[in-house]
């Protein structure tokens, strides 16, 4: 089974939420095995008919622990300098957020620090935030850029979250989000940021291979769906896919836009109508659900999670790790949070960490699922049925996280 010089591994005695697109519900077997050789899965299924393994591989007895993929989160923004804690407790004290806006705080004051830091210091501060998600079984995550705004400093935020993948086994995919918000200098000239965002930044950034994918933040306080079709338009000139932070606060034509553009995914999602979850599943796209900012914020109209489910929109979930609006580095806490305030079933939420947040990156024939072809990437759990992954609070129940096959 082997080739010369791939290493294989046999995890057997496990129980398997395989998330195999085909299985009803998890994919479950018990008791099941997973053997990698390579990197990759070659065998996921009944332990008895697990093939036997060559010489000199490794056995790992996993004692009846469940085995997932390893967990994917799909919308983070892990890459910023600087605190927004006392911007926190202004809140609490009663600060609006345009109070604190017009003192120089919120996105605008994160882009200052964010320009301010060198990369070095940029991956520096991301890398607690990192291990923290790799603790709980994260094996691959999406980083935005988006709190620089000038060419300078979305390179060096793309470049950071880059480095981020070769500091840690974990793999990073990185997205360009330069339509995030106006920068202060550019205050007035809506129409002239969009076009440096799309004609100037994005190609010199796509040509640089920094962009895996380009979102942008859809909203009345920031760019309409007009605007992001400029930028869409381009990314799909240079061959890029997209994303999109779409119907948040409000509902602007963003999700429409995302299913015209057959985006990867949209993103939160609040405001979304029917109309809105029709496109989507006739173009495809993937429902990310952002629990954290919805709970930080206070908001009170969650998702249309049930339009979703009637009209088959995959729904995947993610913590939007942000300094302003979800300030949150545990994926297992979104999980449970998605249950909590969105209804989530137990498999929806783990199908939203695994197979599906892997589709709205774009990478569902490589992770997502415990399936022959795919990467190894396993997390491995103590813990008695996957419901425990999402009901539990500040818990972590991981016992061992494999990247790649090790
Ligand atoms: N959606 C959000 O909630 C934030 N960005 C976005 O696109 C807020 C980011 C911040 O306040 O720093
Ligand atoms: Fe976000």
């Amino acid at each position: 089974m082997a080739s010369d010089g791939e290493e294989t591994t046999i995890w057997r005695n496990a129980r398997l939420a395989t998330l195999a697109s085909g299985a009803p519900g998890l994919g479950v077997v018990e008791p099941g095995a997973v053997v990698a050789t390579g990197g990759r899965i070659v065998y996921s299924g009944a332990d008895a008919d697990a093939p036997s393994p060559p010489k000199g591989a490794q056995i790992v007895d996993c004692g009846g622990r469940w085995i997932t993929p390893g967990l994917i989160d799909c919308h983070t923004h892990l890459v910023y300098a600087g605190s927004r804690a006392a911007e926190f407790e202004a809140r609490l004290a009663g600060a609006s957020y345009e109070d604190i806006a017009r003192a120089g705080g919120g996105i605008v004051s994160t882009v200052r620090a964010t320009r301010a830091a060198s990369e070095d210091a940029l991956v520096l501060e991301a890398l607690p935030r990192l291990d923290a998600l790799i603790a709980e079984g994260v094996t691959t995550i999406e980083i935005k850029s988006g709190y620089g705004l000038d060419l300078a400093t979305e390179r060096k935020m793309l470049r950071a979250a880059r480095r981020l993948g070769s500091e840690r086994p974990v793999d990073v995919r990185t997205t360009f989000l330069g339509a995030h918000a106006l920068p202060p200098e550019r205050a007035g000239d809506k129409a002239g940021y969009v076009a440096e965002v799309a004609d100037a930044m994005l190609p010199a950034l796509a040509a640089e291979g920094l962009v895996d994918a380009v979102d942008g933040f859809c909203e009345q306080i920031a760019f309409s769906s007009d605007d992001m079709r400029r930028v869409f338009a381009r990314a799909k000139h240079l061959g890029l896919p997209v994303k999109l932070h779409a119907e948040q606060l409000s509902n602007c034509g963003g999700a429409r836009l995302a299913a015209e553009f057959q985006a990867l995914s949209a993103d939160h999602l609040e405001y979304a109508d029917a109309e809105d979850a029709a496109a989507m599943a006739r173009a495809g796209v993937v429902a990310t659900l952002l629990p954290g900012a919805y709970y930080l914020l206070r908001e009170t109209k969650a998702p249309p999670i049930d339009l979703f489910r009637r009209m088959g929109v995959p729904m995947a979930v993610s913590t939007d790790c942000n300094p302003g609006t979800s300030p949150m580095t545990s994926l297992l806490l979104a999980l449970n949070m998605a249950a909590t305030l969105f209804r989530l079933t137990v498999d929806e939420c783990l199908i939203g960490v695994t197979r599906n947040a892997a589709r709205a990156l774009g990478l569902e024939a490589e992770i997502g699922s415990l399936e022959p072809g795919k990467r190894a990437d396993l997390a491995i759990w103590d813990i008695e049925r996957p419901a425990e992954l999402v009901y539990r609070l500040g818990f972590n129940p991981l016992h061992a996280r494999v990247w790649r096959g090790r």
